[in-house]
């Protein structure tokens, strides 16, 4: 009974993803991880004969999880395609496809029932990007929304094992500049409009996942050394003038939120990592501008999280 997964990439997202399968009970049949080579590995605390990700190792696989390197080169963009043609369903993690008209982009809480238009592949959303939009929808609900403004203060797990060698061990060459007690104003590169990638996924995945074309959203990313948990500084215009007893009703009764109430009592990356909901405080309301601080943990529900709910969607497991 239940499903045979494909857990593909034994880094710290494919850790998490293969610990919120278990955590959330999904129903398994077969568990396999696969990666670029062979071997052993521990992921969650449980021991792996960790097997090649080649087309082969797709046959009967019901839902493959993609959580390796994204590009050209990646497994998602080499092997997606293999592993639909054996039967799967693919929940890729990285940013290849998320744009696809013929993708789905999931965030649960928001677009749920976009999961069932999926051709075969679905798009988990960028860590920053889910956490904002859990905290968006209600809002967008409630008044509409017209504006976003977003800083984001982004954990150094966000750039994989690396990017915690490059906080704890000095690690160079994984950031353009020492990230230790430093702040980094460049996640990814920079296009032609001087936004980097990581701001450019935001601005347009947020549009897409909400069903807002039009929404303007500015975002500005930055790396600061915290291990995980991504943090994030909203404003947002609304619909309409409102009070903050409305804002923060709407807010506080959101899926997917942990609400911290009073202005002493604000999240922070330290509490929320290890935790999949999404935590909000900080909220001031001003006529039509709400602004607050939202914190999450990017591997969880800025990753694994959201990928085992859409799963759990696919599947029509109500945990
Ligand atoms: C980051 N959002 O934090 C990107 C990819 N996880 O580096």
């Amino acid at each position: 009974e239940g499903y045979t997964v494909a857990v593909v990439g034994a880094g710290l997202v494919g850790d998490r993803i293969v610990a919120e399968l278990r955590r959330r009970d999904f129903p398994l049949k077969e568990l396999r991880v696969l990666a670029r080579t062979a071997r052993r590995a521990t992921l969650a605390g449980e021991e792996f004969e960790v097997g090649v990700a080649e087309p082969e190792a797709f046959d009967g696989v019901d839902i493959a999880f993609f959580a390796g390197t994204e590009g050209e080169k990646g497994a998602a963009v080499q092997l997606a395609g293999e592993a639909i043609s054996r039967g799967a369903v693919v929940i890729d993690n990285g940013s290849d496809f998320r744009m696809d008209p013929e993708v789905p982009l999931v965030v649960p809480e928001v677009n749920a029932g976009a999961a069932k238009d999926h051709n075969g592949l679905i798009a988990n959303g960028n860590c920053s990007t889910i956490q904002m939009v859990v905290t968006l929808a209600p809002l967008a609900r409630e008044f509409g929304i017209e504006k976003v403004i977003v800083s984001t203060y982004q954990a150094v797990s966000g750039s994989g094992r690396g990017g915690v060698e490059a906080l704890e061990d000095g690690r160079e060459g994984v950031y353009p500049k020492p990230i230790d007690r430093n702040a980094i104003p460049l996640i990814g590169g920079v296009g032609d409009d001087g936004y980097t990638s990581e701001e450019t996924k935001m601005r347009l995945e947020t549009r897409k996942i909400m069903g807002l074309p039009d929404l303007e959203v500015f975002a500005t990313a930055v790396r600061i050394p915290v291990h995980t948990g991504h943090s994030e500084s909203v404003y947002v215009e609304l619909g309409r003038e409102a009070t903050l007893d409305e804002v923060v009703e709407a807010l506080r009764s959101a899926p997917g939120v942990t609400f911290s109430g009073d202005a002493d009592d604000f999240p922070t990356p330290l509490e929320a990592a290890g935790d999949p909901n999404t935590f909000v405080g900080r909220v001031r309301v001003e006529g039509n501008v709400a602004q607050y601080w939202c914190v999450s943990d990017n591997l969880l529900k800025g990753a694994a999280t959201n990928a085992v709910q859409i799963a759990e969607e696919l599947v029509g497991v109500r945990v």
